[in-house]
């Protein structure tokens, strides 16, 4: 099976599971605008890459499913928020009107509360085959990533950049700490559910930080070079919103010489794996390719 296909049923492995964990939309008005977002379109790319890591160490789907659900639930929560208006006020994400647009602030607001609380309770409850210790062990690795040291740092960096040529190590610590963070979170917080050693832990960790801004890099050239039939958003949103990026800052030709550099690098990482790693080097491939 090519990788694209064992994305697409991976894809509705984890969409079966949402649809279970997430509360039925007629149970209230917030399970609905929750919904809304968490069945938007997008990619699944976390919990896939969480899968995949799962399969790469020998473990069992039912010890990571819920955390590679609850690691979506985060990510589509942190899109929610980014998209409002005190933040990068879009109107469009995953070639839909964004939460706020389609709820109001108040409501957008409180259905990614809701999602990152029901991230925790689920990785907690309906994790299985796992010990405590483990989950527990998961759980502090995906909040030291989200929290003030990690995801909302980037952010909050981001937004105090704008406007400014920042320099490429400034950039790449932003995108460390707002992307990177979550993507290195989720393959360790699966490795660890999987019983991984700590020397395994830090390699796949290394791996993830380089997918992780091979990731971005990608974003930005999507946001250069694609459309909003292709991408579901706007765009030449940075440009628009005056923020330096890897091409505004490299070039586009430079930024993608540093996104294949940064692929290569992921190769290396996992390289402990052997033919266990095949998936891994694959998706690190179409994370490069991408066009959306
Ligand atoms: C984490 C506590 C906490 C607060 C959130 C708003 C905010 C603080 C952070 C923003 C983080 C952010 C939006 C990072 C961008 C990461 C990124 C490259 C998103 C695009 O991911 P894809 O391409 O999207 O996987 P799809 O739509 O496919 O899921």
């Amino acid at each position: 099976m090519n990788l694209q296909a064992y994305l697409s049923k991976n894809k509705k492995v984890i969409d079966r599971a949402l649809d279970k964990f997430l509360p039925e939309a007629r149970s209230s008005y917030i399970a609905k605008v929750m919904r809304y977002s968490v069945f938007a379109g997008g990619k699944r790319f976390r919990p896939a890459l969480m899968l995949l890591v799962c399969e790469a160490l020998s473990g069992k789907v039912k010890q990571v499913l819920a955390a590679a659900c609850a690691v979506e639930l985060i990510h589509t929560f942190t899109l929610i928020h980014d998209d409002l208006p005190c933040m990068d006020d879009d109107d469009y994400r995953r070639g839909k009107l964004t939460s706020h647009k389609k709820f109001g602030e108040d409501m957008a607001t409180l259905a990614g509360d809701a999602m990152q609380a029901l991230a925790y309770e689920i990785l907690l409850k309906e994790t299985k085959g796992v010990s405590l210790q483990y989950k527990m062990r998961a759980l502090e690795t995906i909040l030291e990533a989200i929290g003030s040291d990690g995801v909302v740092t980037g952010q909050v960096l981001d937004i105090q950049s704008e406007g400014k040529k920042i320099s490429l190590s400034a950039l790449e610590n932003i995108h460390l700490k707002k992307t990177a963070a979550l993507i290195q979170a989720a393959v360790k917080a699966a490795a660890i559910l999987c019983g991984a050693s700590t020397k395994k832990i830090t390699q796949l960790d290394r791996y993830a930080q380089h997918l992780g801004l091979s990731f971005q890099i990608a974003d930005d050239l999507l946001d250069y070079t694609s459309s909003f039939a292709k991408m579901g958003k706007q765009p030449g949103s940075d440009k628009k919103q005056k923020k330096s990026t890897y091409v505004s800052l490299l070039g586009k030709e430079k930024a993608r010489q540093l996104m294949v550099k940064e692929r290569d690098q992921t190769r290396r990482a996992i390289s402990f794996l052997g033919k266990k790693g095949k998936r891994l080097a694959e998706l690190a491939d179409f994370v490069i390719k991408r066009e959306r």
